[in-house]
């Protein structure tokens, strides 16, 4: 091989991979992944300038829709049935060796300035679990039993409140007041990068929930629907265009107990505050797993419980946003194989249903403290673990210790 022919082949290696390299590059740019600003998301947040791991967030649970939905618990890491004080422990994790994949937690009492909410868990302390939660991976929603401005008294009074509190009531700057305390509680959850800049907690607030019941202050028969509409308004504008809040996602949770099935759409939409306000179609559904009020047998429930869900994830779909049931549980746990029979087999076997993105059952009172049965999540020893392993075993459930990356 002479020196030129040596040259030609070279320059035409050169060339060839000049051009494979090209070719390459041209068809791994679609493909590389992109970076949480840049992705492109089909679902939308109400909020237009929702932080990247906000819209992360809400995406990928959308992603996960049909596939796996997430196991929720109120209260997980502050008390149990059967203890209280230690400070990483949850009733679900003895259970079952995670902890939940979503976690709830309820401010009632931070407007009054309260050192604890009215369930006793101490704020400081619940700004830590909240946030070793989100470090974890988990997704954290917030719930509010607020205090009526009004009357003074906690959210079961009946004493007409709503008027007050919208623009141009006359308790209104105290209710700003009161909406701020909740600013400085998320401020008080963010952290702060080597960059300087401040990482927000994405949170699913769900405020003024079950509001077509009649056992709150902002219930129906206390409030036109209106004001309804007005307070749930004026609640996401201040928070989100007059204090800058991006890190909520905003869940709308009426109460099955009042929704005739027959004009599902109607019925849940009462009080629905438009669709630039709203980014989960929530439900707390006690209802259908045996309420004590409920005389439907055991199978008419299962029947309404999945009518429920099809119900929710229709409008869901209908407004390309997320469905979820945002409560739900039997209290004491006692229907035997809750978790499967009543639960996750009934919601496998319905495709629609299937497309719910999370579900929270209610908080595992602290019996010695509270002096009364309140729980909807099965500790070591109750008659459901057993059947709540099988529920946590299987692939559609997904449990903290098994999350995807949530947040980018
Ligand atoms: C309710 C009950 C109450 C509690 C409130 C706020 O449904 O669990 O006992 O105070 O939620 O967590």
């Amino acid at each position: 091989m002479n020196l030129s022919d040596s040259f030609m082949r070279a320059t035409a290696l050169l060339i060839l991979g000049v051009f494979f390299v090209g070719c390459d590059q041209q068809s791994a740019a679609p493909t590389a992944a992109p970076s949480s600003t840049e992705k492109h998301y089909s679902h939308k947040l109400s909020d237009k300038n929702a932080s990247p791991e906000t819209l992360a967030l809400y995406n990928n649970l959308a992603g996960l829709r049909g596939k796996q939905m997430l196991f929720g618990h109120e209260d997980s890491l502050a008390y149990g049935v059967n203890w209280e004080g230690d400070l990483d422990r949850s009733d679900i994790r003895d259970v079952t060796g995670s902890n939940p994949a979503v976690y709830g937690w309820e401010l009632g009492g931070l407007e009054l300035g309260h050192e604890k909410n009215l369930d006793g868990v101490n704020f400081k302390q619940m700004q830590e679990w909240i946030k070793a939660g989100y470090s974890r991976g988990g997704v954290i929603t917030i719930s509010w039993h607020m205090y009526s401005p009004v009357s003074g008294a906690n959210s079961w009074d009946k004493t007409p409140t709503v008027h007050e509190l919208i623009p141009g009531g006359g308790k209104h700057e105290e209710f700003k007041a009161y909406l701020d305390t909740f600013v400085a509680f998320n401020e008080a959850l963010a952290s702060t990068d080597a960059a300087g800049n401040k990482n927000y907690i994405p949170i699913i607030f769900r405020p003024w929930h079950e509001h077509n019941g009649d056992w709150f202050w902002w219930g129906k028969g206390y409030v036109s629907e209106q004001d309804y509409i007005s307070l749930w308004q004026f609640t996401v504008k201040y928070l989100r265009d007059e204090k800058g809040l991006h890190n909520l996602i905003y869940a709308f949770s009426p109460d099955r107990s009042r929704i005739d099935l027959s004009k599902f759409d109607s019925d849940y939409l009462y009080g629905y505050p438009g669709d630039e306000y709203v980014d989960v179609i929530g439900l707390d559904n006690y209802w259908d797993l045996g309420h004590q009020a409920n005389t439907a047998s055991a199978d008419e429930q299962k029947a309404g419980f999945i009518a429920s869900l099809k119900g929710i994830v229709k409008i869901a779909q209908r407004l390309n946003k997320i469905a979820a049931l945002t409560e739900t549980g039997n209290n004491g746990v006692s229907i035997p194989n809750l978790w499967t029979e009543r639960i996750l087999n009934p919601i496998l076997a319905d495709e629609e249903a299937k497309q719910i993105t999370y579900l929270m059952v209610w908080r595992n009172a602290n019996t010695a403290r509270e002096k009364t049965v309140q729980s909807y999540a099965p500790y070591p020893g109750q008659a459901t673990e057993e059947d709540f392993k099988a529920f946590f075993a299987h692939p559609y459930v997904l449990f903290e210790s098994e999350l995807p990356e949530l947040y980018r």
